[in-house]
């Protein structure tokens, strides 16, 4: 079933209509992924998105996916490449105290590992599929705004290339990242915030180099917090944390890669190879949750509801367990006629955010330096991270939610 366009100019001149059955606001992973869902089960949907694709594209963002994530890109038809090019991963380090401890991921959580794919390889195969099966997107779409969701005929009104549209919809998805519209679309009196700024940033930097080790490597250290991932056995991203106020400006890449070899243990920062940088920014670390996750016909997915400091490697990952919940309510809904999945839906999402946003919050307060934590502060992470690396129990912890808590 295509979208189509039911009239042209009926109330006014330059309006043209259109009918589906979800609108969703937001081409990010979470907006491609329910989208591409639905159409794979026969349910109309439309994509309205702000920026251009290419801009989408541009984006630097996650690239650590739990098996759940993995196993939803296969299931949408937009998961060949990611198993054919992506790097399956059974561990990662955490450094510390001048050494460095593996995490054994697949041996502490009965076999389960996680995958280092990048969100943009994520986000290009899901717009290839889309247009693959048809679905329509619109990118460049600017004043995209939901209306009417808390009665039974909501709609979805937006501008292109100066021509205004509106979209009549059983349901609109806000896909929208943390910055959208439709979150702040609803009254402030039906909308609980709860948020958590820290005082620093993540500077990160993408180089065409050899990753240090074949594995994520997170670093402890009185400087600050590092981490040394991967894109390909070819590209690697490394951050450091930041203070707010650092410019990408202030930091020339010979200052990267001095500030990360202090960072690391000896042994790594000797056999680190370095570059030049082709991309550097840096990201404000924030955690927020907004409850709940549904208005009346309007849903939250993904940021657009929660946001998570990236220490966890959780928000994409939170932003397709979000997606299962709301594709199957929707699903039962249209085979059904059942409204129990969405109505749960809200409830469902939440339980497992606030498990995510524990965790992060736990592995951001554990790994960073904050501005008032002194000397003793300092040895009671390290004493905690000897701690998690030396007992077996609190290794299961911290790999089974970083493998990725169930659906
Ligand atoms: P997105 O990706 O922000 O997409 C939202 C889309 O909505 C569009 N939009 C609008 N469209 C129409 N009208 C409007 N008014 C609109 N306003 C906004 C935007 O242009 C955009 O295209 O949200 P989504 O889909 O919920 O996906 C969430 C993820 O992008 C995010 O959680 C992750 O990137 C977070 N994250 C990580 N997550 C992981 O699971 N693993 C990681 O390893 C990981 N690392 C990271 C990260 C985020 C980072 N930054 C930059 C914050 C590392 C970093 C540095
Ligand atoms: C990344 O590769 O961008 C990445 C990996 C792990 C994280 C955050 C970001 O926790």
């Amino acid at each position: 079933m295509r979208p189509h366009v039911v009239g042209q100019g009926t109330h006014r001149e330059d309006t043209v209509f259109m009918r589906t059955q979800v609108a969703i606001i937001g081409a990010g992973p979470a907006g491609l992924l329910l989208g591409q869902l639905l159409t794979n089960a026969g349910i109309d949907n439309v994509v309205l998105e702000l920026r251009s694709a290419d801009y989408v594209l541009s984006r630097v963002r996650a690239g650590v996916l739990e098996e759940g994530m993995a196993g939803m890109l296969d299931e949408a038809g937009a998961g060949r490449r990611m198993r054919a090019e992506g790097l399956p991963h059974d561990g990662f380090d955490l450094a510390f105290d001048g050494g460095h401890h593996r995490i054994d991921l697949h041996g502490l959580s009965g076999g389960k590992r996680v995958m280092v794919y990048g969100q943009t390889e994520v986000t290009h195969d899901l717009m290839e599929k889309r247009r693959d099966t048809g679905g329509l997107s619109v990118y460049e779409a600017v004043n995209v705004q939901p209306h009417d969701f808390d009665g039974p005929n909501p709609y979805v009104t937006y501008d292109k290339h100066g021509t205004s549209h509106r979209i009549d919809c059983d349901f609109v998805a806000g896909c929208d990242g943390f910055h959208g519209v439709s979150r702040r679309s609803v009254p402030d009196s039906a909308i609980t915030a709860y948020e958590r700024v820290y005082p620093f940033g993540w500077l990160g930097i993408l180089a065409e180099i050899p990753p240090v080790s074949h594995e994520l490597i997170y670093a402890n250290h009185p400087r600050g917090f590092a981490l040394c991932s991967m894109r390909s056995m070819t590209r690697s991203r490394y951050y450091v944390q930041c203070p707010l106020d650092d410019r990408v400006e202030d930091w020339s890449d010979d200052r990267f890669w001095d500030e990360i070899r202090r960072r690391l243990p000896a042994d790594v920062a000797e056999r680190m190879v370095t570059g030049p940088s082709f991309e550097k920014s840096i990201a404000p670390l924030r955690s927020f949750v907004a409850e709940p996750m549904r208005f009346g016909r309007l849903f939250l997915a993904g940021d657009a509801a929660h946001i998570v400091p990236p220490t966890g490697a959780k928000g994409l990952n939170l932003a397709a367990s979000d997606v299962r919940y709301l594709f199957d309510g929707l699903r039962e809904y249209y085979a059904d006629g059942s409204s129990a999945g969405i109505d749960d839906y809200s409830r469902r999402a939440l339980a497992r955010v606030w498990k995510a946003e524990r965790f992060s919050w736990w592995m951001t307060n554990t790994l960073h330096r904050f501005p008032d934590q002194g000397a003793f502060g300092q040895k009671i992470q390290e004493a905690e991270l000897n701690y998690l690396v030396s007992s077996r129990a609190a290794s299961t912890s911290l790999a089974e939610n970083y493998v990725g808590l169930p659906y």
